[in-house]
């Protein structure tokens, strides 16, 4: 397995890396749908909206400002920084996060295209002008300055639109790459789901990294049940160590 996934390396140019909340795992952040999860205690599909805003915008910013508190301590894992490693042996390479926690970026990746938002950026409910902030008080939401409308956490929820810049160039990248790696996610979430599947479909090799089984690992070519932060620098040691043969075609 190990040397297979080297040689692909080795003869693939253009890659792309979808990653979800577990390859943030082992960083201490609780992912959404594990049996620690960050949704066992709430369900985060009616925090996450703007409806649950909207009711409630107090109990909202709790609950964010709880993940805050959490991700305050946390920092990059093994598997990130195996990532901005791997990343030098494409010609092309394109990491996606669904996260929001920005750990990524802390680990030195340079473009991250994050399909949710980031939790600790805020955003004017009804403008979406830009609010520096960032400790917010769920007794005394800040109001913006260019509209009056509430401060909210610059984050996607569900029924929401994804930025469309990110998820176009996003799917574009998808349909040309080569070499397309699921790491870390339940690949239930729509539209972030979708892009594996037409990777797939247009021809890339599919591979998995998570210890779970997912509706997607019927579809990987290669699937990896172990852990990121685990497997992901024992592949990194393999194509330091010459592992594999082939030549970018
Ligand atoms: C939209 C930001 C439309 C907020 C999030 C029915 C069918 C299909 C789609 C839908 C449907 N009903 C509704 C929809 C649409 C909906 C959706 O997909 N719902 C799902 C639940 C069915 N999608 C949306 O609403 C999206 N918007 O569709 O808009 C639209 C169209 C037109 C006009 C207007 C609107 C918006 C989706 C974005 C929601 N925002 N987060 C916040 O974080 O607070 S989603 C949330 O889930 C996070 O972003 C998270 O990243 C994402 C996915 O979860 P995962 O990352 O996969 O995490 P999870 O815990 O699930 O899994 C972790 C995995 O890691 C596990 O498999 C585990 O085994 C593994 N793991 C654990 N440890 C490790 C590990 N793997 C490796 N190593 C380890 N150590
Ligand atoms: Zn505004």
């Amino acid at each position: 397995m190990l040397e297979k996934l080297c040689n692909l390396v080795k003869s693939c140019h253009k890659a792309v890396v979808l990653t979800g909340a577990g390859i943030s795992a082992e960083s201490g952040v609780p992912t959404f749908r594990g049996k620690e999860g960050l949704w066992g205690r709430f369900r985060a599909e009616e925090l996450a909206t703007m409806e649950a805003f909207m009711a409630n915008p107090k109990i909202v910013w709790e609950w964010y400002n709880w993940r805050r508190e959490l991700m305050g301590g946390v920092k990059p894992n093994p598997g990130h920084l195996a990532l901005v490693e791997l990343a030098n042996h494409f010609g092309s390479f394109t990491l996606v996060t669904q996260n929001v926690d920005g750990l990524h970026r802390a680990a030195g990746s340079t473009e991250v295209l994050e399909l949710h938002g980031n939790i600790n950026r805020n955003k004017c409910v009804k403008c979406s002008a830009p609010y520096e902030e960032s400790d917010i008080d769920p007794d005394r939401i800040p109001k913006c300055s260019r509209c009056g409308g509430q401060i909210r956490p610059d984050v996607v929820w569900f029924g929401e639109m994804l930025p469309g810049e990110v998820i176009d160039t996003a799917f574009r990248r998808s349909e040309e790459a080569e070499l397309f790696f699921s790491i870390g996610t339940s690949a239930i979430v729509h539209p972030a789901a979708s892009l594996p599947i037409t990777a797939k479909h247009c021809g890339a090799t599919l591979v998995e990294i998570n210890p779970e089984e997912t509706p997607l690992s019927g579809l990987a070519d290669i699937r990896i049940a172990e852990r990121s932060g685990e497997f992901l620098p024992r592949l990194l040691e393999a194509i330091r160590s010459g592992i594999g043969s082939g030549e970018k075609g």
